[in-house]
């Protein structure tokens, strides 16, 4: 049996968790069209005859000097001394740039663990050719034995190879999860994630980054039989500024019905008992200054 840890790197909104969720064929990891949405590793696991792939999604690469930065940045690195293959994840339709060139750099000591994807190929401005001759000029080893994959996280293309590759690579291990598993995550911090990309994905650019999701009671309540009937929760969206606020409450509280229900349906899918969510907004300034709250959240 085959057993590996892999994990993917890239720079923000690359498509890691797209990627994640493809393999996985679940919602495991939020996506969104705003850069930086991941902030955790997020596990998820496929088992297969051959054996179990863990895969690492990670925050996006991105070098600034803010401290909330660089703790996504650290998560993100950190994720690479303890994987057994790494992939690595370009985006086609950008052109690499001096990001790019900086986690090439981090990826150097790895090179020979590592498999580069090229994503969204499926998109008409994608120009693999490009991401080909950066790989080629910074890593040639990659390119000479074979590890660059062209893909499409967004409509699978592709990566049925990719997981071919690594479970040819992988290591010989025993699962470390049962083999229904997809996703190690509780419940808690899945319900404060599907809440957050809701909010991100319904709300203007400038928002996204700051908020976060604070779950202020959660209870379970079951039936005579032991089994679940029901997760009652209630969470808070916290903003950086009362303008903020006002933003995700929206005219009338608009906006906060829709992230709330938006939120409630996903969840209803996800879980096998019913999730009641009460949803409320308010303020914590400046958090992304707080260490406290950074280690308690970025992980
Ligand atoms: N057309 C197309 N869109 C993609 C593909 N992969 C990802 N996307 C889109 O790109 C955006 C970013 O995708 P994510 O999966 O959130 O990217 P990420 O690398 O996890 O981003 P961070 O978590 O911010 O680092 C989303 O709007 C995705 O729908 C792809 O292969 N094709
Ligand atoms: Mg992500």
């Amino acid at each position: 049996m085959k057993s590996a840890f892999i994990s993917i790197i890239g720079r923000p909104s690359a498509g890691k968790s797209t990627l994640l969720n493809n393999i996985c064929g679940e919602k495991v990891s939020i996506v969104s069209p705003v850069p930086q949405t991941t902030r955790n590793k997020i596990r998820g696991i496929i088992t297969e005859d051959a054996g179990q792939l863990i895969f690492i999604d990670t925050p996006g690469y991105h070098n600034s000097d803010k401290k909330f930065n660089h703790y996504l940045k650290d998560l993100a690195g950190s994720s690479l001394e303890d994987a057994d293959i790494v992939l690595y994840m370009i985006d086609t339709t950008r052109p690499p740039g001096k990001e790019e060139g900086e986690i090439l750099e981090l990826l150097k000591p790895y090179f020979s663990k590592t498999l580069v994807l090229m994503n969204k190929t499926d998109l008409h401005g994608s120009n693999p050719g490009t991401a080909a001759e950066f790989i080629k000029e910074g890593a040639p080893e990659i390119i000479d034995s074979g590890s660059v994959f062209p893909v499409s996280a967004e409509t699978g293309k592709g990566v049925r190879a990719v997981i071919d590759r690594l479970f040819e690579i992988a290591p010989e291990g025993e699962p470390m999860y049962p083999e229904d598993y997809y996703t190690d995550q509780q419940p808690e911090f899945r319900v404060k994630e599907i809440v957050r990309e809701k909010a991100i994905n319904l709300s203007r650019q400038e928002l996204p980054h700051s908020i976060y999701v604070e779950i202020a009671d959660m209870e379970m309540k079951y039936k005579e039989t032991g089994e679940i009937k029901k997760l009652w929760v209630r969470a808070f969206l916290v903003a950086e500024r009362e303008s903020q606020k006002g933003i995700l409450v929206g005219h009338g509280g608009e906006n906060i019905k829709k992230i709330r229900s938006e939120s409630s349906k996903e969840l209803n899918g996800i879980f096998p008992y019913h999730v009641h969510l009460d949803l409320r907004v308010k303020v914590n300034p400046k958090w992304r200054r707080n260490d406290d709250i950074l280690k308690k959240m970025l992980y």
